[in-house]
């Protein structure tokens, strides 16, 4: 009897351990496989298979619900990681609407690529904030230059007055767009292209290589590049989790993220201008306006109020995360 239970206690405790060699973990994005962070997914996916016995399975957009239901499945624990964008998780980590505010960040390739790689912001200032909710940030990597698609032209708050402007559901999103002189309205990714469809909104904001794969500058085909921001998402692991793992693994699971950061820091700059060029080729009717210092300089003016509110809310830890991202900036520029 007694040889019996422990030749079981064997067995399971062999059938643990196997289960602890070769894992599959679950990853959810809120993008499908050939955009940024299916890519990213992807390359990440591939270390971790040819570095060790565990798999990954990738959950495209769509998969496991909206981006809100994703997130709550990765802090149940459910899934072990997820991208998800600060434009979605801002309502949960005010903090992280830091890369919401507007002109704070660079849009030039090169500055761009030194901004995401040396960064003391990006790489150093949220780690710690995003544990504090459950979760060990891995990435922060940048999609392209945020563009504002609209139905009509505009070159001023005044000639973005009455228009509604769909956002990520983010707060500090709807102060932008208000204090832009826009009517913005949150929602979720699901939801904007019926909402286009019908006329529900007039416009909305994403990086130019979504906006083409998406067929978005046929919906609102005025492409209007205000220099406001980088779309910037962010890739991370359930904190449990990730306190569980190994040393060997928690080492693999960091290989394997400097392995796919690096890779899509290049990469999504070089597919910021293929997505241009792109609807440029294909569709005739985009008209692509991009504002001038002096045009910009109002949206600046106007971003002040913003980078206030985010203050308001972010407290002392965001005045020094926003003080941070301008020297970022300025050394990116120099
Ligand atoms: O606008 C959005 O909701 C989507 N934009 C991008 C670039 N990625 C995913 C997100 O859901």
């Amino acid at each position: 009897m007694h040889k019996t239970l422990t030749a079981l206690g064997l067995a399971a405790g062999m059938a643990l351990s196997t289960a602890a060699i070769a894992d599959e973990w679950r990853y959810a994005m809120e993008e499908g496989l050939t955009d940024p962070q299916g890519l990213y997914a992807t390359k990440f996916k591939e270390y971790i298979e040819e570095n060790s016995d565990h798999t990954i399975k990738i959950y495209p957009v769509g998969a496991l619900g909206e981006s809100a239901d994703a997130m709550e499945q990765a802090l149940a624990g459910l899934i072990q990681f997820i991208d998800q964008s600060p434009g979605f998780t801002g309502a949960m980590i005010p903090e992280a609407e830091a890369f919401l505010v507007p002109y704070v960040q660079p849009t030039d390739p090169e500055e761009v690529r030194r901004y995401f790689k040396e960064g003391k912001a990006v790489n150093e200032m949220f780690h710690e904030i995003y544990r504090e909710h459950g979760l060990e940030l891995l990435s922060v990597f940048p999609e392209g230059e945020q563009v504002v698609t609209t139905k009509k032209p505009f070159r001023n708050p005044e000639d973005l007055a009455g228009m509604k402007i769909r956002t990520m559901p983010s707060p500090l999103l709807l102060e932008t767009y208000k204090a832009f002189g826009a009517s913005p309205i949150a929602m979720s990714w699901g939801e904007l292209i019926g909402a286009l469809k019908t006329n529900m909104v007039d416009g909305q904001e994403n990086p130019t290589i979504w906006i083409e794969a998406y067929d978005l500058d046929n919906l609102a085909p005025v492409l209007t590049y205000t220099g406001h921001a980088q779309y910037t998402t962010a890739v991370m692991a359930n904190a449990d989790f990730y306190d569980g793992l190994s040393d060997e693994d928690k080492k693999l699971v960091q290989d394997a993220t400097a392995h796919a950061h690096n890779w899509i820091l290049d990469a999504a700059v070089e597919m910021d201008e293929t997505g241009l060029n792109k609807i440029k080729e294909t569709n005739p009717e985009a008209v692509i306006n991009r504002l001038t210092d002096e045009e910009r300089a109002v949206f600046i003016e106007r971003a002040k109020a913003v980078e206030e509110a985010y203050i308001e809310k972010a407290g002392e830890r965001g005045r020094k995360i926003i003080e941070q991202m301008k020297k970022d900036l300025e050394a990116a520029r120099s």
